[in-house]
């Protein structure tokens, strides 16, 4: 039988296990990257693993996330992440050089081969034709330790593209609509893979573009082939050796197939707060926007700041709109400077920032109250820009930059017609200042800089035969990991120090949590949440659930949960539990007394259920883990199993 562009890279990366949907399988990671919000853990992970330098064919270290050095926190961290980085044999992509997945993309990246990274827009290799996931700091300081990542077999996604995009609609475009019909929680479980005639119409940033914004629908990650695209994108890195041609054989077969025709796509945009919430940008059209964002590891290409530049030609940027540019990398940067187009940019008004994921997480950039900021951004989660009660939009940048010229959400097609933009054929590479991997000797002299930001990494229990505690907290359905573990300009630096972080637990949603958390702690009872869907959706911020497990919880009862964070819990000894039956859900108050008799047991039998006695009345949970997962549990998380 004929296999998809994902089978012929999982087989070639098989370590143990089957190809079989649902079954655990054990994955070779070529490639790694971390960024610095979650590499300062990922690095402490590894140094406890205790080997002296990475085990990958690659990896590379990146600070994007957090460049606002408001005091010595930050810089701090960036000193250890570049004395790590020489320590054990990393790149070094420093601060203001670009973010990760950009600058992987454009000077690391390779077809064929797997990428793991400490981040949840890993999935923008699949552009080039990688198999590029998402996961925890602990499971990425794992594969550089050489050792294989765990993954559960997803089912494949066939996504169908023919015709070609028409003017003014662009490949965020693509993915907004199969948001619009399948939602945030429709890719878990799945791998999405690009085939068919409509593959050839799309350049690798904007495969780029769909396999990032793919994270989104809660798939493990989006896969495009590799093909004659591929090869002209490498060639304009100066990288054409490293193409391979990789295409799914004609008779592949995929669970899921759906039908996309990108000729008869309009420009889409979505609406507060969540990324699914899309509608045709001509029924919002005419609502005054104030803030206008173009960047961020989905649209923050050469074409994307391109295409924005030469809209720009002869015109003006509304004076009502704050309009930014946060450019994907200094190699964007440096090549729109090149082509003029960056004195156009700031001719108009634009506010040029250096090359980082800024706004994007919450570092700067908050929108003021009540007004409408528009962004080319993966996210809209409520909160997220630094604004309580914000009003995000999601767009393409033919749609922000319209919008910003008029003032108003504009359908860019009232501009009359598109600019023509190619791509050079030779870009400059504007990697300079990435730092090769020192030597072994070299390496030897290097000292790791510790500031006294960094603390170090706590210890957990193993998991008792019964457990006790309370339901300390309920929350809806599709939370966040930015609800769970908040990001911003207060508590991102915090995120090498978990006593410290650990304060701001769901402070968006019960401000005193970790308060709470305290005085449970000090009558010797631990914490259960309670939560509904797709719970965990979003970052793959392990703080979510290290930090969560420092204050005391150690159960979480939900009606579902998405990949990567459920991934985390396990990692840090939280028993992830489904309801058996949803229903139960609206059983369950806050501030219930827990017990669950014999979950140790369970868990190292291979129960797949357990009762979980809620005020004395047992309402039944399943447990979804495999072999490996039950008996880290057991041990109280994935380092002390290690140990
Ligand atoms: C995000 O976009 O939410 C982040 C910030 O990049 C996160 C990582 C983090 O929280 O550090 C992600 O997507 O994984
Ligand atoms: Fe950075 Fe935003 Fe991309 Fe996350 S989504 S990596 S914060 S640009």
């Amino acid at each position: 039988m004929g296999r998809t562009v994902t089978e012929k890279i999982l087989a070639d990366h098989l370590v143990a296990g089957e190809l079989r949907q649902g079954e655990e399988v054990a994955l070779r990671i070529d490639q790694t990257l971390t960024q610095d919000a979650t590499g300062t853990m990922a690095y402490l992970e590894f140094e406890a693993i205790g080997i002296p330098r990475v085990r990958t064919e690659l990896s590379v270290c990146y600070v994007d996330h957090n460049l606002v050095q408001s005091d010595f926190k930050n810089a701090d961290d960036h000193r250890f992440l570049q004395s790590v980085a020489r320590k054990f044999g990393l790149y070094f992509s420093p601060p203001g050089n670009g973010i990760s997945h950009q600058v992987h993309l454009e000077r690391f990246g390779v077809p064929g081969k797997t990428l793991l990274g400490s981040d949840s827009h890993t999935p923008t290799g699949g552009g080039l034709g990688m198999l590029a996931i998402g996961a925890g700091g602990l499971d990425v300081a794992m594969a550089m330790a050489g050792k294989p990542f765990y993954l559960i077999m997803p089912k494949i996604y066939g996504i169908h593209l023919t015709g070609k995009l028409q003017p003014w609609v662009s490949a965020r475009d693509v993915l907004l609509e199969v948001l619009r019909r399948l939602s945030v929680k429709g890719g878990v479980g799945y791998i999405m893979e690009y085939f068919g005639p409509g593959v050839a119409e799309l350049t690798v940033t904007d495969r780029a573009t769909i396999t990032n914004f793919g994270a989104e629908l809660g798939a493990t990650t989006s896969v495009f082939p590799s093909d004659e695209q591929t090869r002209r994108f490498l060639a304009s890195q100066g990288r054409e050796e490293q193409w391979q041609e990789l295409t799914a054989d004609p008779d592949a077969r995929y669970s899921e197939v759906m039908e996309l025709d990108l000729a008869t796509l309009e420009p889409l945009i979505a609406c507060p707060s969540s990324p699914d919430n899309v509608v045709p940008v001509r029924e919002v059209a005419g609502r005054p926007v104030v803030q206008v964002l173009v960047g961020s590891c989905t649209n923050s290409s050469i074409r994307d700041l391109t295409v924005v530049a030469r809209t720009l030609a002869d015109r003006e940027i509304s004076r009502e709109v704050s309009f930014e540019i946060n450019p994907g990398s200094r190699q964007v940067l440096e090549n729109i400077t090149a082509r003029g187009d960056l004195l156009t940019l700031i001719h108009a008004g634009a506010r040029v920032h250096q090359a980082g994921c800024l706004g994007c997480i919450g570092m700067g950039q908050a929108p003021p109250t009540g007004g409408i900021s528009l962004r080319t951004f993966p996210r809209n989660f409520p909160g997220r820009s630094g604004t309580v009660g914000d009003y995000v939009y999601l767009c393409s940048p033919e749609v922000a930059v319209a919008s910003a010229i008029h003032g108003v959400i504009t359908d860019p097609r009232d501009l009359g017609a598109y600019p023509e933009v190619t791509l050079p054929d030779r870009v400059l590479p504007g990697d300079e200042r990435i730092e090769k991997p020192l030597s072994e000797v070299e390496a030897a002299g290097v000292e790791i800089i510790r500031g006294p930001n960094i603390a170090p990494f706590p210890t957990f229990e193993p998991m008792p035969e019964t457990w006790r505690g309370r339901v300390m907290l309920k929350v809806a359905d599709n939370i966040t990991t930015d609800h769970i573990m908040p990001a911003g300009a207060r508590i991102l630096p915090l995120r090498s120090n978990i006593p410290a972080i650990s304060e701001y637990v769901f402070h968006q949603i019960h401000q005193n949590f970790a308060h709470e958390m305290r005085d449970a702690a000090l009558e010797g009872v631990y914490g259960l949440i309670i939560g509904g869907e797709n719970y965990g959706q979003g970052s793959s911020r392990e703080h979510a659930a290290l930090a969560p497990r420092y204050l005391g919880v150690q159960v979480k009862l939900v009606k579902s949960f998405a990949r990567i964070h459920k991934a985390n819990l396990i990692n840090f000894g939280i028993v992830p539990l489904t309801f058996a039956n949803p229903d139960d859900y609206d059983r369950v108050e806050q501030g219930a007394e827990v017990v669950i008799p014999g979950i140790r047991a369970a868990l190292l039998e291979g129960s797949t259920s357990v009762t979980v006695e809620v005020n004395g009345t047992p309402v039944p949970a399943l447990i979804d883990l495999s072999p490996r997962h039950r008996e880290i549990l057991a041990a109280g998380g994935l380092l002390n199993w290690a140990r």
